[in-house]
């Protein structure tokens, strides 16, 4: 079941990309799996997405070389087992902010001994070319989004929960949580010094970072920062800006 692309990326020492799917229809997803991103996130939190609908988007994405990711709705350990079933390769879990709800999270994510999936990995395993139940384990990515303020005083013991692979940060809501006049900018200092410091632990865990904007400009810029997962904006936007200038074509002429 494990696509490798993303992980190819990163044993190359590279930043794997990334971008987000938000509209609930498999033949978008299609669209997107064909474009040279490493991986692609079904955001199951703000997507407008059900599981019939992320179950054919993960089935398009395996028509694709691309690492197939769930950002999670919550942290419930019923929609986690379902999104590994179904064939997530890796999860982000949003808002986690203490070491106890993160503990939950990768226990959810993992089989017995290590924590507490259960059994039944329908269509995950139908991929695999190895015995599933011996890899999942190791191969399932487990990342905790750091997008409040109380994360950030509490990531060094997030950070320290075993069995985590990555902090993934949320720019929009962790600026907001900060009270910050500007909204995801990466160039704004109060939120340069929040996400240095989260790369900092990270680091010192040999942990993954993964970070997600929406800003072409800051694309670059981020995968020069360090970052191992850098995913940029979402099938709606993409869709939105491209009829923005198909519909503005017409005006010219006026
Ligand atoms: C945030 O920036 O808050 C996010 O959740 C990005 O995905
Ligand atoms: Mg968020």
């Amino acid at each position: 079941m494990f696509n490798t692309r993303l992980f190819r990326q990163w044993e190359a020492g590279k930043t794997a990309t990334n971008s987000f799917l938000c509209i609930p229809h498999a033949w978008v997803t299609e669209v997107m799996s064909r474009q040279d991103w490493d991986s692609l996130t079904l955001d199951m939190q703000h997507g407008l997405l059900d599981y019939t609908s992320a179950l054919a988007m993960l089935q398009a994405i395996s028509t694709s070389d691309k690492t197939a990711l769930v950002r999670l709705r919550w942290n419930d350990p019923s929609h986690i087992m379902q999104m590994l079933d179904a064939g997530a390769e890796g999860l982000i879990c949003p808002s986690l902010e203490t070491a106890a709800e993160t503990a939950a999270f990768v226990k959810a994510c993992r089989y017995p001994p290590e924590g507490i999936r259960s059994f039944g990995p329908m269509r995950a395993q139908l991929r695999s070319d190895q015995d599933y139940r011996e890899t999942a384990n190791r191969r399932v990515l487990t990342f905790a989004m750091i997008e409040t303020r109380e994360a950030l005083r509490q990531v060094a013991e997030i950070a320290a929960v075993p069995g985590l692979d990555g902090l993934f940060i949320g720019p929009y809501d962790l600026s907001i949580s900060l009270g910050l006049e500007r909204l995801a900018d990466i160039h704004y200092p109060p939120l340069r010094e929040a996400i240095e410091a989260v790369r900092t632990v990270a680091q010192s865990h040999d942990l993954r970072t993964g970070i997600f904007t929406g800003k072409a400009a800051f694309v670059t810029e981020l995968m020069d920062w360090g970052f191992d997962l850098v995913c940029f904006g979402t099938d709606q936007q993409f869709l939105q800006a491209g009829v923005v200038e198909g519909a503005a074509t017409f005006r010219q002429k006026h």
